[in-house]
């Protein structure tokens, strides 16, 4: 049994999604960031990092980071085609946009939500989050050339990666700015959206 550790509209989405696409048994732990439970020793010694999302496994240890527990299920299922398999051309190229998905796509949402944490004094944040916004738009500029096309980035169809960038998209407040004149984004994101694994996780996370 798999435990996911999650928040409204955290990158737990991707990992409920993929734990319900492999089927896999699990259950929901909500952790109550805004009480500040992903700072607690107890929290701690399941993600050091104290962040969410998190994953037990079944042999009980605990990962972080979306990425990792990307890897980690799309390996425990090779049945699911959710992760190129050793040996696969698409491996490499799998593990290159899952990297820049997690490190500039998730890192430049998380500047744009908390400002406040890049800098001090009212000017400056609001400088932080402007650039932030630009930011998150050329990245958006870069997933749109990697799927140009067929809306997906490995020749060997949808993967894992598709789920993971539908759930950035999630984040974005102008759907209508984020998807016009970018078609095969809003593509994909259509495609991910009616996955019945992803629909399970966005009816978990999403925000009333
Ligand atoms: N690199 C991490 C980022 C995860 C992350 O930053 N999650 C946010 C919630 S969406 C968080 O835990 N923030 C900590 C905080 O706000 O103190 C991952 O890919 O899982």
């Amino acid at each position: 049994m798999y435990v996911l550790h999650w928040e409204y509209m955290a990158g737990s989405i991707v990992a409920q999604a993929l734990l319900e696409e492999m089927g896999a048994p699990y259950r929901m732990k909500h952790v109550d960031m805004a009480a500040g439970e992903h700072k607690t020793p107890a929290y701690r010694r399941l993600n050091p990092a104290a962040r969410v999302p998190a994953l037990t496994l079944p042999d009980g240890r605990t990962i972080g980071e979306s990425a990792a527990i990307v890897v980690v299920l799309g390996e425990s299922s090779p049945a699911s085609g959710l992760l190129p398999q050793p040996g696969t051309s698409d491996r490499s190229v799998f593990f290159f946009w899952l990297n820049v998905m997690a490190t500039s796509g998730y890192m430049t949402v998380a500047r744009k939500g908390h400002p406040e944490r890049y800098a001090f004094d009212e000017s400056a944040i609001a400088q932080v989050e402007r650039r932030a916004a630009e930011d998150l738009a050329a990245f958006f500029d870069v997933m749109e050339d990697a799927i140009e096309g067929d809306g997906t980035f490995l020749a060997s169809g949808q993967s894992a990666l598709d789920l993971y960038l539908a759930m950035l998209t999630e984040w974005s407040e102008d759907k209508d700015k984020l998807f016009g004149g970018r078609p095969s984004l809003a593509k994909l994101s259509n495609e991910v959206c009616l996955r019945p694994g992803y629909q399970a996780a966005m009816r978990t996370h999403r925000l009333n």
